[in-house]
């Protein structure tokens, strides 16, 4: 019929098959043939019953995100759901992988499902800034409930093939020969005889919605939305199918999917869906890549336990060296712990923890490391520390082994010096904690060979972290531009803002917390010993150190905690101690507006990202958004530093920089050329190009 669409028959039963790799994707060259075929079996008397089926690896796995923001071309889904769903005869979804957003709206559209017992089902547009727009939000309600379907739908996250078989979004579940059994299963519908209900006449669980909690839900799902649209147009799209007939639900929900598909929110999480796609290719794809069995973690703290137990969740066993038996113990003992807490919330069953408990074996040996292919230091943040480490892990690694350090700021290419094996080290940019952050920063150093890479990058993907290469430099993407963030914090205060309007304007933004909140979360003496170190100072930051304020760990810093609450409450002292140290420098306090703060924070770490790209750190601008939107809290319907320059306007981005340049002088200000470019082009890669 089509290259994208087949019809096969057995006995009596047609079986559509729709082809189109890697995940089946709803594109227009699938749904004009599928729509003809659909009508053409609906009229043909020699077929009682229909299959729709998927080749490759997943049933239809949505609609084609590439279309979206472009004039849609006719049939739409709804229509050929429309056609589906009218037929008389009985329909069946086969569904195997994942059948999600537009293609669990089309199995939606049959009689009934039937799943591969490894299936996943559900609707994931709201991460894309979205709602299901192919009659999600009035079918799935009616086979669920309204409660079910909200947490679904809110959520995006799929439900496993047995969960939704109890909650009656599937008819079967198969394991084995998924399309004999559920020809079968269509077989046995026809000799029953109908007349079959389509979803949409169905009432299972909808009659039994309770409102008020469905409100009560909502409310706090919205609460959660932090200014995100799509979760409450889900929410009012899911009441409707309780509270009006279906084409109404139906009309309504075409509404708000046109309304957000059209809008920045919705634009700028399909721009990080393919962000992260293209950020975690790493090089190319024809290089060969080295075979990792085990892995050594070197330090059992914090870091090296959080990075162990990532690989660990990953399936890979782990050697864990520490210096010494009594630090090791800790360091496992708090890993078994961290799962003790997974386990209680419900997140991880008591043979899982038992399985990955059994993939340590500790050590305080660095021979021990010998049989590792990938080895992982994670030890004190200090050079000479770091080298000496890599020295030794030189004398026992076994050749073409992997070193890795977890520096986050630290030069890569130093490390590798002391080495005879440059090409064989990269640094691997955890975050804290380890085992619970998708971010993974991988540093290329001068001399890592591309193998290596290679096989760092699918790796990362693999254990599901969020990958993206960056070059040497200090701290790297994140951490440098964290820097230009930070740099007015300090001054900001001292000129009349505090620290809770300048956390307000953050979360106002989108940001879970604002830099003062989140100084205090990580604790204040980090960054005062980086300082010391390094001969730097800051004036509010250093004096709140030096009275014993670290942040919440010691229940005060820029904020008090009050009892071991993690909840921020301003603090006279603070403000105080604010305005004491603006008159040592003769600063008079001014009003300072939300604008101001922005432009002081935001627009510096917008332009460190331009120099970032100027230097080759990042490869493209999508990738220091990935880097932001999962390492640090940018807001995902922002769509990370570099795009949301293009909506706030990089024109007015330059012209206030040049602005706080020749106020200050202070070089974070100075707009980078490629910014100018930008601002010129309207796309960061028409700037990059010469
Ligand atoms: C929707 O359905 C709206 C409807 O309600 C209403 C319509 C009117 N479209 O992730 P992978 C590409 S919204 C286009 O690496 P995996 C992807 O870019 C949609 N392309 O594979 C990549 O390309 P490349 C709701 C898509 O095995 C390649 O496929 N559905 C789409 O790790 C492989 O992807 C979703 O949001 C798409 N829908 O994971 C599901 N999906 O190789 C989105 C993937 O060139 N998809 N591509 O970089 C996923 O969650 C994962 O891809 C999936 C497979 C779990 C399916």
């Amino acid at each position: 019929m089509s290259d994208f669409v087949s019809v096969a028959s057995d006995g009596d039963v047609a079986v559509v098959t729709i082809d189109n790799p890697p995940v089946n994707a709803m594109s227009f060259h699938v749904r004009e043939p599928l729509h003809q075929a659909l009508a053409a079996l609906r009229d043909d008397p020699s077929v009682a019953a229909i299959v729709i089926a998927c080749a490759g690896r997943t049933f239809v796995a949505g609609a084609d995100i590439t279309e979206f923001g472009k004039p849609v071309q006719q049939p739409e889904l709804r229509a050929v759901i429309a056609v589906l769903e009218a037929i008389a005869k009985p329909t069946v979804a086969a569904i195997h992988g994942t059948a999600l957003g537009g293609g669990l709206e089309l199995a939606l559209g049959c009689h009934f499902r039937v799943a591969d017992s490894k299936a996943k089902l559900g609707l994931p547009e709201v991460k894309l800034g979205l709602l299901p727009g192919g009659g999600g939000t009035a079918r799935l309600p009616r086979l669920v409930g309204a409660e079910k379907a909200l947490g679904m739908i809110v959520s995006g996250a799929p439900i496993g093939a047995a969960e939704a078989l109890e909650a009656g979004l599937v008819d079967a579940m198969f394991d084995g020969d998924l399309l004999a059994q559920t020809v079968r299963f269509a077989s046995e519908l026809v000799v029953k005889g109908g007349p079959f209900l389509p979803v949409r006449n169905r009432n299972d669980r909808l009659g039994k919605a309770d409102l008020a909690a469905f409100d009560r839900q909502a409310a706090e799902l919205a609460k959660k939305a932090r200014g995100l649209e799509a979760p409450i147009a889900c929410a009012v799209a899911v009441r409707n199918a309780v509270t009006l007939p279906f084409d109404e639900t139906l009309a309504a929900e075409r509404e708000l999917f046109l309304n957000l598909v059209a809008g920045d929110q919705s634009r700028a999480q399909r721009h990080l869906f393919f962000a992260e796609r293209e950020a975690a290719k790493g090089p190319a794809k024809d290089l060969s890549r080295r075979k990792i069995a085990r892995v050594g973690v070197i330090g059992a703290g914090t870091m090296g336990g959080g990075i162990a137990m990532a690989f660990a969740n990953g399936g890979f066993p782990v050697t864990l060296l520490e210096t010494s038996e009594e630090a090791l113990q800790r360091g496992l003992a708090t890993i078994d712990k961290n799962y003790a807490v997974s386990v209680a919330r419900g997140s991880l069953a008591e043979d899982a923890k038992r399985e990955r408990l059994g993939l340590f074996k500790g050590s305080t040996d660095y021979a021990d490391l010998a049989d590792c292919d990938l080895i992982v230091e994670a030890v004190f943040e200090e050079m000479a520390v770091k080298q000496e480490v890599f020295g030794r892990l030189d004398a026992v690694a076994k050749p073409g082994a992997i070193l890795a350090t977890n520096t986050s700021y630290l030069d890569v290419n130093a490390i590798a010096a002391s080495t005879s094996r440059a090409q064989d080290v990269v640094g691997l940019h955890f975050f804290s904690p380890a085992n619970v952050m998708k971010l993974l920063e991988i540093v290329r150093a001068e001399r890592t060979a591309p193998d290596a890479l290679a096989t760092v990058v699918e790796l990362a993907r693999g254990i599901g972290k969020v990958p993206v290469v960056v070059g040497v430099c200090h701290g790297f993407v994140g951490n440098r531009m964290l820097a230009a963030r930070g740099a007015e914090s300090e001054a900001l205060l001292l000129e009349g803002a505090t620290p809770s309007q300048v956390d307000r304007v953050f979360t106002e933004f989108g940001w879970p917390m604002g830099p003062f909140q989140m100084g205090d979360l990580a604790g204040l003496d980090i960054g005062w010993r980086n300082r010391k170190a390094r001969g730097l100072t800051a004036v509010i930051a250093d004096a709140l150190c030096e009275q014993g304020r670290f942040g919440q760990k010691t229940g005060s810093g820029f904020y008090r905690y009050e009892n071991g609450s993690r909840t921020p409450v301003p603090d006279a002292e603070v403000e105080a101690l604010i305005r004491a140290k603006a008159a040592e420098k003769g600063t008079t306090p001014r009003a300072i507006g939300a604008d101001e703060i922005i432009e002081r924070t935001l627009y510096p770490l917008v332009n460190e990202g331009a120099k970032i790209l100027e230097e080759g750190i990042a490869a493209r601008a999508s990738d220091i958004d990935v880097v932001w939107v999962n390492g640090y809290g940018f807001p995902v319907g922002k769509g990370g530093p570099m795009f949301w320059a293009g909506l706030e306007g990089a024109g007015k981005i330059v012209e206030r920089l040049e602005y706080w340049h020749q106020h200050t002088d202070r070089p974070i200000f100075q707009p980078a050329t490629l910014l100018r470019r930008f601002a010129e082009t309207g796309s960061w890669e028409a700037a990059a190009r010469p």
